[in-house]
């Protein structure tokens, strides 16, 4: 049996944790490489991958896009976190903690850098006066659920996700603890979509993108390889809710921006035209040989 962990007087980082981020994971901030961004030619240059909170503003832009608003065009640049690109000194410049995604906004006299996804979500939101509800009520109820979901998915991701997945070893006690807490916050979404058809009443918002993206793809099964273990199907509205999103082609298109894994013609590296969709997917651009 192995000695029982005794934290020491002040913690050092001393060894790498040998999970699956180890690599990337420091206790300090700030740039690590000089690397200047690229710079493309819409008003809106998006610097990201595609994971959830990734996700959230692809889908946010092709909704907009698709409803109309042309300012929403956006040149989408793949920020690579497993190979260490949020820390080069662009991306600090524009999030100085180091997290995709960031947004930088060119449509003023002068640039301004957006980052944290749900801030992201608000700012477009009230940039183009969509998706998110005018009347004063509604509007605040959108933005309960949307700081909710800010709140509670590092429960899902940097805990659930991080001990059922990641961690070297399989520890009971954190597994426990963190299903129990993602299971509850599954059951105050079924209980809440029970009697709503979206977030905020029938009407799709900036807090349905933000909380699908993450619990929506977990019980279509997407998330964590947990499905199973987590027992998805038992949130019936939930899982309603999600596919009823998931059908929509926006959200379709966003998922695939900056999406370097699984299939090759839904990864879309990244987009600089609507025309990308058809052309640029990595079947199209790095076929691989028979
Ligand atoms: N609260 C942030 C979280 C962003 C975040 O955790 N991004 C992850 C990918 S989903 C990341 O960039 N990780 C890189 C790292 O930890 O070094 C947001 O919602 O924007």
């Amino acid at each position: 049996m192995t000695d029982p962990y005794v934290p020491p007087t002040v913690w050092t980082w001393d060894q790498e944790s040998g999970g699956q981020f180890s690599n990337i994971n420091r206790p300090t901030a700030g740039a690590q490489t000089e690397r200047p961004l690229p710079l493309g030619k819409h008003p809106l240059q998006l610097y990201s991958l595609a994971t959830p909170n990734g996700v959230k503003v692809t889908i946010m832009l092709e909704e907009l896009l698709a409803l109309g608003h042309a300012g929403a065009e956006y040149d989408a640049w793949l920020i690579n976190i497993g190979d260490g690109d949020q820390f080069g000194s662009g991306f600090v410049a524009i999030n100085p903690n180091s997290k995709i995604p960031a947004l930088v906004d060119h449509s003023m006299d002068k640039p301004l850098r957006v980052f944290e996804s749900g801030s992201i979500l608000l700012y477009l939101a009230e940039k183009f006066k969509a998706l998110v509800p005018s009347n004063h009520f509604l509007r605040t109820e959108c933005l309960n659920w949307l700081f909710w979901q800010m709140g509670s998915a590092p429960y899902l991701g940097g805990g659930f996700g991080h001990f059922y997945t990641y961690a070297p070893e399989k520890w009971e006690y954190p597994i426990n603890r963190f299903t129990m807490e993602v299971k509850r916050q599954l059951d105050v979404l079924d209980q809440h979509l029970a009697t709503n058809k979206m977030m905020v009443d029938s009407t799709y918002s900036i807090a349905d993108i933000a909380i699908w993206t993450w619990y929506g793809q977990l019980v279509l099964g997407r998330q964590y390889d947990a499905a199973e273990f987590l027992d998805v199907t038992n949130y019936k509205h939930v899982l309603k809710w999600a596919q009823e999103i998931d059908a929509r082609p926006q959200v379709q298109r966003g998922r695939m921006v900056n999406r370097i894994t699984g299939d090759r013609d839904r990864q879309l590296h990244e987009r600089h035209d609507a025309t990308d969709f058809d052309t640029k997917t990595q079947d199209k651009v790095a076929p691989v040989p028979d």
